[in-house]
């Protein structure tokens, strides 16, 4: 049975168990929603890289930070799909297509994204977005559009939300999920460890997201890769067993969703990674880049599936293709924008946005 009302405190409970007591706890969970031979495949795909206008501490794209990523214009449909054939080549069941964007702006840029949506749609893969904060009206359109699932993540717990990002608000990021669940499109929705949040953090965010009525489809579990002029530079890579946990209290409280294990696997041994999916992680990014930021070889990951016995899930598995819509004529959706986060600073976010600024004048 699916239950949308853990608290905090449960969670908590769930997360501090004996290691290997709560692994097979979640491991017999898994077994029985889901087919534990199978691991979903999902492929990343950058169409607009850096410049971001917000100021995510954990973000390499925020144009704040000096960090030695390449921007890139929003990239081509015909480029789009020529990488996405490549990866539904490979094995990947699903494409998320990323943008450094805080919000999607109505035109020409939007009709491209919506013009990528279709032509992915008609090859056979599940299409994902992740363009940052949506309207109702925008949603609507992907929907139309076919796109199958929207990634939004939750980050953190409301709490520590606040000492990462002061550009928008957790209110913000949980109107635009309300926005996508209007319409068929699937909600991914998951967050990052090792940022310096506590356990406690850790847990709040699993509330927000094992309260939703339904419960996202997806949540993805990322450990924070930290980049070189974030504000985030100088935190430890996160321990595997805090990964294991999260996962494995993740599946317990999210029983029916696809959990995924998401950045960081270059951190991770082999070892580690077969202890997550023990654990109940049932998806992957597969790619030797993320966004920005490098991933396992797509032939490497296959060589431990091969150890570990299992194989790339098919598409559809858990949803019907979603159909092309015709297109409804797009309407200015100006009255629907809503979010803000006027005056919260973080000291971190400053600090790491004046070197960077130090740093371009030196180099000038
Ligand atoms: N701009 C959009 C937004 O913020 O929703 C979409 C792209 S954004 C890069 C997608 C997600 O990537 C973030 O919400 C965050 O969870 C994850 N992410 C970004 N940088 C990361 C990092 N350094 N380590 C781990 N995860 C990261
Ligand atoms: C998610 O939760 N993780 C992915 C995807 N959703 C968009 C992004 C990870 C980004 C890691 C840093 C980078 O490569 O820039
Ligand atoms: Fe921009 Fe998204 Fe990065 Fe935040 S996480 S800085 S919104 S690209």
């Amino acid at each position: 049975m699916v239950r949308h009302n853990w608290t905090k405190e449960e969670i908590l409970e769930i997360y501090n168990k004996p290691l290997l007591e709560l692994v097979f706890e979640a491991a017999q969970v898994h077994r029985k929603h889901n087919d534990p031979s199978e691991v979903q495949v999902s492929t990343l795909i950058s169409i607009k890289t850096g410049g971001c206008p917000e100021d995510c501490g954990y973000c390499p794209q925020a144009a704040r930070y000096h960090t030695d990523i390449e921007g890139n214009d929003l990239m081509s449909v015909n480029q789009v799909k020529a990488q996405a054939l490549r990866a539904k080549a490979s094995g990947t069941s699903r494409v998320c297509m990323g943008a450094a964007w805080r919000n999607v702006k109505e035109g020409p840029e939007f009709e491209q994204v919506l013009e990528m949506v279709r032509e992915l749609n008609k090859i056979d893969v599940e299409v994902c977005c992740t363009l940052g904060m949506l309207t109702e009206s925008q949603a609507k359109r992907l929907a139309n559009a076919g796109l199958y699932a929207y990634n939004h993540n939750l980050d953190t717990s409301e709490e520590y939300y606040k000492e990462v990002i002061s550009t928008r608000g957790y209110e913000d990021r949980l109107q635009t999920i309300d926005n996508v669940r209007k319409t068929n499109v699937t909600v991914c929705s998951g967050g990052i460890i090792g940022m310096g949040e506590s356990a406690e953090d850790r847990a709040g965010m699993l509330v927000s997201l094992s309260t939703m009525i339904p419960q996202p489809e997806s949540v993805p579990i990322n450990s924070l890769v930290a980049v070189e002029g974030t504000p985030m530079e100088e935190q430890n890579v996160t321990s595997i067993w805090d990964m294991v946990r999260m996962i494995a209290t993740t599946r317990i409280v999210m029983p029916e969703t696809l959990v995924r294990l998401s950045a960081g696997r270059t951190e991770m041994s082999d070892e580690g990674q077969a202890l997550c999916f023990m654990a109940g992680a049932a998806s992957i990014f597969a790619g030797d880049k993320l966004l920005t930021t490098p991933n396992p070889d797509i032939n490497k990951d296959m060589e431990l599936f091969k150890i570990l016995g299992l194989k790339p899930t098919k598409p559809y598995k858990k949803g019907d293709k979603p159909a092309i819509v015709d297109e409804e004529v797009p309407t200015s959706n100006k009255a629907d924008l809503k979010w803000s986060r006027p005056g919260h600073t973080i000291d971190k976010n400053i600090a790491a946005t004046q070197k960077a600024k130090a740093i371009r004048n030196t180099n000038a």
